[in-house]
């Protein structure tokens, strides 16, 4: 195209930021800007190209894409996801690298993206198109082709990948890459590689590329047929159970599933990434299921005839490995927008919105319900497990009985202190460790949006920068960060974006020295909790069994910028929790918890294979235990 009244001369950098502020969602009626901003740490691969047109920006109008340094490119996409997964995909930030490292440490983030099906767009500086100067500075050069870069690594972790050799190519790249952004059952990481050179190249854009986009998000409405298998399916069940996933969040349906589990009486039971979509004390509410589930769902998910999941994935943390659905003629409606996770488990596949669905469903199912004695046996099963809660978050336990003086406390009485904190809206933020568990089953969720755990990657690391996006996502929640020592020196320096931001954060760090929740995998598995905790290593044995090491974590996150509070009771757990709700400084909480304490049990396997053959008696045994939990695993056919 040549220059003229229809085009406008800028580099490919200054053309992407123009672009990503005026793209927009719009669902049911509301439309909003897509991109709150974008995260980035610069270097060779991005300062020149696309920082000189963020810089550029900035001074036409700082709020055309709001610019937010992080102190790690990992850390940037997972706050980055924080942001979008508070917003229910509707808006999202874009992330901008350097070349080389900077770019390849967007990978874990990626990934964690793409399977909780969260919209991120990565935009990594790539090496020169032309060729002319390489290699550059942290060029791989493969031998076998210029045409790679470290980026191709981000290519199966992303949901559109795409390289721009030409300024014009942006064009087509950046609609496909919207196109997926905004689109539920697409959604992830979306990469965008920029060669440092092509960043800087102009070209005359037609102007219709910087004209207000927007981006319909619908809602996809079940096909006829596949409607009436669905009510046909539940109609004919003795059993049902209802297992809400994600979608129903997302999909903001927790109303319709409020309305359908009144009308049905069909039990719901909540993954991690839908524990939230039903209040905890509702009557209908059994809480978690699976291999952290609680005793009342899995029960129920044993006996079920017909489980209606509603936008989950069905991960082996949901199934129990594929071994909590019992009974021999289970079968499975699954009601998704994503095709790929409504074929699973050979269920009746409703291709649709979570609402959208669940309307349809509870007014074909209009006079239907289940027989009044399930109905009241999942309240009372429910009503068990809640005495359970009671005792592990050690709710009216008897002073006698309280914590002797020295003694550490139990990670589930921190929970409990954390759940109370947390209110009827504030945000608790966790993803690996021995809390996702523990939270999953015993957390009583009264909102939403206010369970915010990541467990489709479950990957350290990810909770004290998504804090950081979910606080700007929803800056009149009290956001209360979960992190265990083991994930907080994985990644803990957004702690300073957050200070340097003035988003405040609560963060409870919880010190055990080491991995209590492999530890505890490692003996179930015959592994004799091998090499994780932190300890010296014992010149005596040779083995990391040595003293408790002399980390003071506290003292890390003070010198990072934090206020910090260390509590060593519960009385002092709790008006450090207080304090920390009034601060208006980002304040972490330091507790100590005993490594070897327990949850209750969720009276479900997980699959992690045993060595087979082994000298260990340990391994032997557990191996034993492992031959007879095999056979229940079914395949769902
Ligand atoms: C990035 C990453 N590496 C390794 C793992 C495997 N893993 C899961 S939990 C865990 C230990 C977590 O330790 P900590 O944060 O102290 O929590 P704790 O187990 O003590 O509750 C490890 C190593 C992981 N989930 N993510
Ligand atoms: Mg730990």
């Amino acid at each position: 195209m040549s220059a003229g009244e229809s085009s406008v001369r800028l580099t490919v950098g200054q053309a992407l930021v123009r672009f990503l502020a005026q793209q927009r969602t719009e669902r049911d009626g509301v439309e909003q800007r897509f991109f709150a901003g974008c995260f980035g740490i610069f270097g060779h691969g991005n300062v020149a190209g696309f920082g000189q047109a963020l810089a550029e920006s900035a001074h036409r109008d700082p709020a055309e894409l709001p610019y937010f340094q992080a102190r790690n490119e990992q850390a940037m996409v997972h706050a980055a996801v924080g942001y979008a997964r508070m917003k229910n995909r509707l808006r999202a930030f874009a992330c901008t690298t350097s070349i080389g490292p900077g770019a390849t440490n967007l990978v874990t983030g990626a990934a964690l993206a793409t399977i909780n099906r969260i919209p991120v767009l990565l935009l990594p500086g790539d090496i020169f198109s032309t060729r002319v100067a390489n290699p550059v500075l942290q060029e791989l050069e493969d031998p076998r082709s210029y045409d790679v870069s470290v980026n191709d690594t981000l290519r199966p972790v992303s949901r559109y990948w795409d390289r721009i050799n030409r300024p014009e190519q942006l064009i087509p790249a950046a609609l496909a890459a919207m196109r997926v952004l905004t689109d539920p059952a697409e959604t992830g990481a979306v990469t965008l590689a920029l060669p440092q050179d092509v960043q800087a190249e102009s070209f005359d854009w037609p102007r219709e590329f910087f004209a207000r986009r927007v981006w319909h998000v619908g809602r996809p409405v079940p096909e006829p047929g596949a409607l009436d298998r669905a009510v046909e399916a539940i109609r004919t069940a003795q059993r049902p159970l209802v297992v809400a996933g994600g979608g129903v969040i997302y999909s903001e349906a927790t109303e319709q599933l409020r309305q359908f589990a009144e009308l049905t009486g069909v039990p719901v039971a909540e993954t991690q990434a839908g524990k939230g979509s039903l209040p905890w004390n509702h009557l209908s509410s059994v809480g978690a299921i699976g291999a952290t589930g609680t005793t009342a769902a899995n029960e129920l998910a044993r006996e079920a005839d017909v489980v209606i999941g509603i936008g989950t994935r069905y991960s082996d943390f949901t199934t129990a490995s594929r071994t909590i659905f019992a009974r021999p003629d289970v079968r499975f409606v699954n009601i998704n927008v994503a095709g790929f996770d409504a074929a699973k488990q050979a269920g009746e596949s409703v291709v649709a919105d979570a609402r959208t669905a669940l309307t349809a469903l509870s007014g074909r199912l209009a006079g239907w319900a289940v027989d009044p004695a399930y109905r009241t046996r999942a309240t009372e099963l429910s009503a068990r497990w809640q005495e359970t809660v009671d005792e592990a978050y050690g709710i009216g336990r008897e002073a006698a009985k309280a914590a002797k003086p020295g003694q550490l406390l139990a990670q589930t009485e921190v929970l409990g202190a954390v759940n109370d904190a947390a209110g009827e809206r504030g945000v608790v933020i966790n993803a690996a460790g021995s809390m996702p568990g523990e939270l999953h089953k015993l957390f009583r969720t009264r909102d939403p949006k206010q369970y915010h755990v990541e467990y489709g990657y479950s990957c350290m690391g990810y909770e004290i920068a998504a804090g950081l996006g979910v606080k700007m996502a929803d800056p009149d929640r009290e956001v209360i960060v979960l992190v265990g020592d083991g994930s907080y020196l994985m990644l803990a320096q957004e702690i300073v974006t957050a200070v340097q931001e003035g988003v405040k954060l609560t963060i409870v760090l919880v010190q055990n020295h080491g991995y209590a929740s492999i530890g505890s995998l490692s003996e179930s598995v015959g592994s004799e909790r091998f090499a994780t905790s932190y300890r010296y290593r014992n010149p005596k044995t040779g083995a990391l069994d040595g003293d408790v090491l002399p980390v003071d974590l506290a003292a890390n996150a003070a010198s990072l910028g934090a206020d910090v509070i260390r509590a060593g009771t519960i009385d002092e757990l709790r008006s450090a929790l207080d304090k920390a709700r009034e601060a208006s400084r980002t304040t972490l909480v330091h507790v100590e918890t005993d490594p070897l304490g327990e949850a209750p049990s969720s009276q479900a396997w997980w699959d992690v294979p045993v060595a087979s053959v082994s000298t260990l008696e340990s391994t032997r045994r557990a191996r034993e235990e492992y031959d007879g939990h095999k056979p229940a695993q079914r395949h769902y056919l």
